[in-house]
């Protein structure tokens, strides 16, 4: 990308000053980020550029929709609450002179911009328990704000997207069609499904039966997803608000714990790193209930200790379908990057399944304990 074209989109958003400095930021696997610095006069300015993934957001135009109602809202929200003096607690977004959020490059490609949140960072990994806390409670306060969305609903922008059994049912036809003959290479992940996969059934009969409704929720609260004071570790805001539609808490829940219990990344397969941190998982349960519990149902709550193992599940399904498609989903460093993925989110699924009686135990004890 050449500095002339991060210059153009500034310019189409109305960013006042120069470019003095734009370069790729972050490690998200699907838009492309850049961070520019402007200054103007004596002040700098700092703004997050994106472009946006069309394959993956066929329809730009909700997705920022979508988007847009869900900053204000939460803006509004914010200015009557305790902690609205601090306006890095909600992302904003630009708008363009044009009125709209969105903008267009001369190839036609969707661009989208941020102020940069002052003094923030995100980690891929928490440092001690109480992060995790910290986290699961943005992530509740999220929750929480989100049920309170003036109507109309928002429209999904990608649909089905935890839908775990319809995840399975395109990793068995990509199986069929082994378009790039790599199924060979995948064969004790694709055993490992087939064990494991009735995990997806199991979640929706819970929902079947009852008590499971459906909310508005993030579906994409991965603990990078999460910003914090750079200086003092404070869990500030979520970000990445694309996947914010229609959806079940157990997917908020099951996001968080599967990316903030072990020390390995996405792509770690170190035994030792990959070990489930109780005192962090608890952390986690525990910070969701204090800032969500009371919105939530018994049944609902009865769903946290299979969260963490079905989006691990989902997650590696996804990659694996990817690895199996080609990899046009999921931005890769090399032709087993998504193998890679997929059996780093089994190796954590089966020590968080591990963990389920213990979890649910867990639950069942804090709800008479009250
Ligand atoms: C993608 O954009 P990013 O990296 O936050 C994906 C999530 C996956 C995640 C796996 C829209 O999230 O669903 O859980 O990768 N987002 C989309 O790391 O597919
Ligand atoms: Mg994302």
């Amino acid at each position: 990308m050449a500095v002339q074209d991060i210059e153009a989109i500034g310019r189409a958003f109305g960013i006042p000053g120069t470019l003095e400095h734009a370069e790729a930021f972050g490690n998200g696997h699907i838009h492309d980020t850049f961070r520019a610095e402007y200054r103007d006069g004596n002040q700098g300015r700092v703004y997050l550029h994106q472009r946006l993934n069309e394959s993956v957001f066929p329809d730009l135009e909700t997705l920022m929709d979508n988007l847009r109602r869900v900053t204000e809202h939460l803006a509004h929200a914010r200015q009557h609450s305790p902690s609205s003096s601090d306006h890095r607690r909600t992302l904003q977004v630009v708008v363009a002179p044009t009125g709209q959020p969105l903008v267009r490059d001369a190839q036609g490609r969707g661009w989208r911009t941020y102020p940069f949140v002052t003094n923030s960072a995100s980690e891929d990994r928490p440092r001690d328990a109480a992060q995790a806390r910290d986290a699961a409670r943005v992530c509740g306060e999220f929750f929480c704000a989100m049920q309170r969305l003036p109507a109309p609903p928002l429209r999904p922008t990608i649909e089905g997207f935890h839908d775990t059994e319809k995840r399975l049912r395109s990793l068995h036809e990509s199986l069929t069609e082994d378009p790039h003959q790599r199924a060979s290479a995948a064969q004790p992940e694709i055993e490992f499904v087939s064990r494991v996969q009735s995990l997806a059934a199991e979640f929706q009969a819970m929902v079947q039966a009852g008590g499971v409704p459906v909310r508005l929720t993030h579906n994409d609260t991965k603990f990078n997803n999460v910003l914090f004071d750079a200086t003092t570790r404070e869990a500030l805001c979520l970000v990445d608000l694309d996947t914010v539609m229609a959806g079940h808490v157990t997917y908020d829940v099951g996001e968080l714990v599967r990316t903030t219990v072990s020390l390995a990344t996405e792509d770690d397969r170190d035994e030792a790193k990959n070990r489930i941190r109780e005192d962090i998982l608890d952390a986690v349960l525990d910070g969701y209930l204090a800032a969500a519990g009371p919105e939530l149902t018994p049944e609902e709550r009865a769903t946290f200790g299979l969260a963490g193992p079905l989006m691990a599940l989902e997650n590696g399904v996804r990659f694996l379908t990817d690895f199996l498609q080609g990899d046009v989903y999921f931005k890769v460093r090399d032709e087993r990057h998504n193998l890679r993925r997929a059996r780093a989110q089994f190796q954590l699924y089966q020590g968080l399944v591990e963990q389920r009686p213990r979890l649910e135990r867990r639950l069942r004890e804090a709800r008479t304990s009250r």
